[in-house]
């Protein structure tokens, strides 16, 4: 899974990177380099070490990763100057998600483009410039498509032009595409565009270390952004996380404690993501490997075997299925198979979170 991380110069993009993949790439100033900063992160989730140790004793664990992409700052007119260049902008498109870095952190020594903090104003500037992203892309193809259609009339070019001439009444609208309902058909479309503003997304408000008192009254002030379909919003204090993320383990525990922060950046992070995306985790194992693996809730045994092999879901015959716990209490697959614990499900089934899957299949 990809995260892409978007905001206006200067809100802390990269130090929230920093804090979240311990990188120690570059802040303050502006990046020269046109790229984007990335990094894999691991998925926090004892479950798969649990599994791996106590009961495949696998020399290998995997957990899932997610990997964090850092572009350079986007500003108001971006899009109409064409400062975003096609490599980034396509970059940007491959994310599964995009986290919105806000700043609320008020500091004289760090420069704001607009001149004063004001996480509303800046909201509304971040997403105008990924509308007038998408509506380029869809006044693109539209004119293309009308040329296409003129020369052959096709229902496919029809029905992709009437989805496109929707997308860009909702841009003009200054709606984001998230907020449209898609049929199947629709929703597959779409997605070979890779749209920014139909893209989930999770605000992060950057507070400032003397505004943790603040957090709840802060992020109240943006809520009618964050109560949006496909969006969601979390408070960070990216400058302390970002220090905390170079601390060792427990030091790092003790210090979130003794802030009253609780879990760290990552972890709340990763937490809001999955909810965002609505994902699960589920795990397989063997005397080589346990490794734990993010699917899409509603994703069917057969489709999972496939992520694992795509020989797996061609051959698929079953699955034998049991819940994490309940195969850590017995122990082993042999004893849950002689308790009766392990469930024969067909293709069909959809899996569950914290589910262990073995796949019986043949090619
Ligand atoms: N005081 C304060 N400074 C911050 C905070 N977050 C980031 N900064 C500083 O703001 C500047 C810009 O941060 P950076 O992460 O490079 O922003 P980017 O341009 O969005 O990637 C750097 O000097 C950071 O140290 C914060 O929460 N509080
Ligand atoms: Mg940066």
């Amino acid at each position: 899974m990809q995260v892409g991380i978007v905001g206006l110069p200067y809100v802390g993009k990269t130090t929230v990177f920093n804090a979240l993949t311990g990188a120690g790439a570059e802040t303050g100033g502006f990046s020269a380099k046109k790229s984007a900063n990335v990094a894999a992160v691991k998925v926090p989730d004892e479950r798969v070490w649990l599994l791996g140790e106590k009961v495949f004793k696998s020399p290998k664990i995997t957990p899932a990763t997610i990997e964090y992409l850092d572009f350079v700052g986007i500003s108001r007119g971006s899009v109409e100057r064409g400062e975003l260049d096609r490599a980034l902008l396509g970059q940007l498109r491959d994310v599964d998600e995009i986290v919105h870095v806000v700043r609320a952190f008020r500091d004289e020594s760090v420069p704001h483009v607009e001149g004063s903090v004001d996480p509303v104003r800046d909201i509304e500037s971040l997403e105008l410039e990924l509308i007038l992203a998408d509506a380029q892309v869809v006044e693109n193809r539209l004119s293309t498509l009308r040329k296409e259609i003129q020369a052959k009339k096709d229902p496919a070019l029809e029905r992709e032009r009437d989805l496109l001439e929707r997308c860009r009444e909702a841009l003009e609208n200054e709606v984001p595409l998230r907020e449209l309902e898609f049929s199947p058909e629709e929703e597959r479309i779409s997605r070979g565009f890779g749209f920014l503003t139909r893209k989930p997304m999770l605000i992060v408000l950057n507070i400032g270390e003397d505004q943790l008192e603040e957090a709840e009254e802060l992020m109240g002030e943006i809520e009618r952004f964050t109560s949006r379909p496909g969006c969601a919003a979390i408070p960070i204090c990216a400058k302390l996380e970002e220090e905390i993320a170079q601390l060792e383990e427990d030091e790092a525990e003790e210090f979130l404690r003794e802030m009253g922060l609780g879990e760290s950046a990552l972890n709340r992070m990763i937490k809001a993501s999955y909810e965002l995306l609505d994902l699960i985790t589920f795990f397989t194992g063997n005397e080589r490997e346990t490794r734990a693996w993010t699917a899409r809730r509603g994703t069917t045994a057969v489709k999972a075997a496939g992520m694992i092999h795509s020989d797996m879901e061609r051959g698929f015959i079953r699955a034998e299925v049991i819940n994490w716990r309940d195969l850590l209490e017995c122990g082993s697959y042999s004893k849950a198979r002689q308790e009766g614990k392990l469930r024969i499900e067909g293709k069909d089934y959809v899996v569950q979170d914290g589910d262990v899957l073995l796949i019986r299949f043949n090619v």
